[in-house]
């Protein structure tokens, strides 16, 4: 397919060199439940996600509404860390709230 494009075939190129230097990114999500409380949801994108009180209630909204939404885009480690800190949270506080993670590039 790229072969009969040499344009095409020089951006793969480029893209297979730029993977190099950057890391794979990825996409942190919360997942809707009709349980954790609105508040809670608000309070963990402020302060796990680092979002403003507008933000956060936008996208607890988008999450509520849409059964899903996105809250940042990180290297592994850092979406590991805000999956894992979401639940630790949930979890201290009886809530089922989860948080999910996806490859930016798949
Ligand atoms: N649906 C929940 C409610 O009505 C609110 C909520 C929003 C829960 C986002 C989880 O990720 C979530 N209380």
């Amino acid at each position: 397919m790229a072969d009969n494009h040499p344009d095409l075939q020089e951006e793969i190129e480029v893209d297979r060199e730029t993977r190099l230097e950057e890391p794979p990114m990825y996409r942190v999500y919360l997942i809707n439940d009709d349980y954790t409380p609105m508040d809670f949801v608000v309070d963990i994108l402020m302060t796990v996600f680092r979002k403003s009180r507008e933000d956060a209630n936008a996208i607890m909204l988008l999450v509520h509404n849409q059964g899903k939404g996105l809250c940042g885009v990180y290297t592994y480690e850092v979406a590991e860390t805000k999956v894992d800190t979401v639940h630790e949270i949930a979890e201290e506080s009886g809530y089922p709230l989860r948080s999910i993670m996806e490859r930016n590039d798949l």
